[in-house]
């Protein structure tokens, strides 16, 4: 096990972020498809999409970043290193939102890698390795499923084309919808592994405000499974219909969703479940519904225990079809399994919030992030900040800006750590990746 990776205690030591100037970036990008109540509604490849990642590829030109743009529209900008022959460190996240988004959700881990560029020039700081900062496409997943889809495309888990031919919720295709916005890059996918990857994130739940805890050093990423559940009935009067003649397509989805919550009872510990999306049709209120399509998204900590759910969902879905008369088809949309970040990774983000002279705590995270799929290919770890009342994919979302602040001074100093010649595993241990943007032949 290679030796434990230390905060420098150099000049560099004595670094911070400029907590304000972060928060002005975050700030001018929320005006980017805000929504009442403060938050954003900015789905993956829409016009709003687009306008954020011109606002924030222009802050990247504007900090004399290396700004690549891969085959999925993923943006990585970088900046350069005393050696060019070893691979980045990387830092990152993601700028797409869900309906009714937060704020920080995403974007704090982008600006934060941002504002760490820029302090280092600043301050006339150089670093051995390279330091980018990416914002992956489609984190969300909410427009085109599964989420974490750039990313995944990235670190080779999903096939370009075929990340290309995803149809969305709106019928819309994946590849047009980058193709119209412009962000079709030229790089190929996969990209090219870092040397180790470092997100930023809100917590997105209540266990840090709870404990009054300011930084968490995540250990994980909980298993992911979502379906969307098809249900075909017949459309009949809703009057003149006998109870015992009806194909209710509606009252099928409905016990549907009952049953998400018995299985959840059933599994029981760190399960949970959701029924997020509900579309009856015709949609009309004397008109037993011929067709119903739901959602389902299971989590859970354990892979045996998330398996279980799925299984005892399959069984009460196929008991409704049939008590139901009704036919009903579940399409897998995602489906992930439980992720562990590195321990070195881990273990930096908890010396280095403590150095720093944070309160700091290691935990599991409830949502998925653009570090899980970063976890295939590189040592991997993520800094958690508290969100207020765990509140997340809510307008509003909130953290409070010291927290923020606090947070980009870990990433910081963690990537400042990092970014020395020898930090985790040596390149040359495992063959000594191009450069981003480059490929080897
Ligand atoms: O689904 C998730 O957990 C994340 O917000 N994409
Ligand atoms: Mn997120
Ligand atoms: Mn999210």
């Amino acid at each position: 096990m290679a030796e434990p990776v230390r905060a420098r205690s150099d000049a560099a030591a004595e670094l911070r972020v400029d907590g304000a100037r972060l928060l002005d970036r975050l700030t001018d990008l929320a005006a980017v498809g805000a929504i009442d109540g403060g938050g954003v509604c900015r789905l993956a490849l829409t016009e709003h999409d687009r306008d954020a990642r011109e606002v924030v590829v222009a802050w990247m030109h504007d900090l004399g970043l290396d700004v690549h743009i891969d085959a999925i529209g993923n943006v990585i900008a970088t900046r350069g290193g005393r050696r060019p022959d070893l691979a980045p460190v990387m830092c990152g996240s993601h700028i797409d939102s869900v309906r009714t988004g937060g704020k920080y959700d995403g974007t704090f881990g982008v600006l934060a890698g941002l504002e760490v560029i820029e302090t280092l020039e600043r301050a006339g700081i150089s670093t051995d390795r390279a330091i980018a900062v990416a914002f992956f496409t489609d984190e969300e997943g909410a427009r085109f499923p599964p989420d974490m889809l750039g990313s995944l495309v990235y670190a080779g888990g999903l096939d370009v084309e075929t990340a290309l031919d995803t149809i969305g919720i709106d019928g819309a295709r994946l590849g047009d919808e980058l193709a119209r916005i412009g962000y079709g890059g030229p790089f190929p996918c996969p990209g090219p592994p870092p040397h180790a990857f470092v997100e930023v994130h809100v917590e997105q739940g209540p266990v840090l405000e709870a404990a009054g805890i300011t930084i968490g050093a995540v250990t994980s990423v909980q298993g992911i499974s979502w379906q969307e559940i098809s249900v075909t009935g017949q459309s009949n009067h809703a009057g003149t219909t006998p109870m015992s003649m009806r194909h209710d397509a509606g009252h099928a989805a409905a016990r549907i969703a009952v049953a998400v919550r018995e299985v959840i009872a059933a599994v029981g510990r760190h399960q949970v479940g959701t029924v997020g999306s509900l579309r009856l049709q015709p949609d009309l209120v004397n008109v037993v519904a011929g067709r119903a399509t739901l959602t389902v998204d299971l989590r859970n900590t354990d892979e045996a225990e998330l398996r279980r759910a799925e299984e005892l969902l399959a069984d009460a879905v196929a008991t409704i079809a049939s008590d139901e008369h009704v036919e009903i088809e579940s399409r897998s949309t995602a489906r992930f399994e439980p992720v562990e970040f590195d321990e070195r990774v881990i273990a930096l983000v908890d010396d280095t919030a403590r150095t720093l002279g944070y309160s700091v705590r290691r935990m599991p995270s409830g949502a998925g992030h653009d570090a899980q799929m970063l976890a295939r290919v590189c040592p991997t770890g993520m800094i958690f900040v508290p969100s207020h009342k765990g509140l997340s994919h809510n307008v509003a979302e909130h953290t409070d800006p010291a927290d923020l602040e606090a947070g980009a001074n870990v990433l910081l100093h963690t990537l400042l750590a990092l970014s020395t010649e020898s930090a985790l595993l040596d390149d040359a241990d495992r063959g000594a990746p191009a450069q981003i943007g480059e490929r080897e032949s």
